[in-house]
């Protein structure tokens, strides 16, 4: 249900085709939400149904056309209702920490290899949620961009901090996720060190 209201947040920067939407999507919102061309596609066509968005016909190319989604009054009030309503959490499914939790039955090898992996992919993971919070900051972010256009400068600053933000925080989560496996590296050592 989440993808319905990562659309229409996409779309309340600008106007979108299906294709520049999911284009648009795997470089912003889909960082913190991601999502198959293959949902994306069938989700704007029921949001289109249900008139959340509305297509309008754009020449594309000499004898063609292409459909073009815009944000309607509704899609406004319904993603408002979504961003006031209480968060929900769903139920927790962490293959690491559960891996982790069996670890003795592992070889201490292996576990020294999965903890340097949890490392490096929290590593790549937190230089994209940085570089993106930069693009954010300096608005060099083309959604960024577009969506700061429509707004007088004194309303620029709320919509790039809550978005610095968002990203921020999975920053700050990437830095604890390496230490834990840091931890993880230090222990393996000591309970498979021969006892004296
Ligand atoms: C936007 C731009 C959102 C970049 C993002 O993630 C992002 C936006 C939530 O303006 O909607 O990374």
């Amino acid at each position: 249900m989440s993808l319905r209201y990562a659309l229409l947040a996409l779309l309340t920067a600008e106007p979108l085709t299906g294709y520049d939407a999911a284009k648009r999507f795997g470089g912003s919102v889909g960082f913190v939400w991601h999502a198959p061309d293959s949902q994306i596609y069938p989700e704007l066509r029921r949001m289109e149904k249900e008139g959340l968005i509305e297509g309008e016909q754009v020449r594309w190319g000499p004898n063609s056309t292409k459909t073009r989604y815009s944000i309607t009054d509704d899609g406004i009030r319904a993603f408002r209702d979504w961003i006031n309503a209480p968060m929900d959490y769903g139920p927790i499914r962490d293959a690491p920490h559960m891996r982790a939790a069996y670890f003795e039955w592992a070889d201490p090898d292996c576990v020294r290899e999965n903890l340097q992996r949890h490392i490096d992919y929290y590593t790549e993971q937190r230089a994209r949620w940085a570089a993106m919070r930069a693009s954010i900051l300096d608005a060099s972010h083309p959604t960024i961009a577009t969506r700061i256009e429509k707004y007088p400068a004194q309303e620029h600053e709320r919509i790039i901090a809550y978005k610095a933000f968002a990203y921020q925080g999975l920053v700050d989560r990437a830095t604890a996720e390496i230490e834990w496996a840091h931890d993880g590296l230090a222990l393996v050592d000591k309970l498979s060190s021969p006892s004296p």
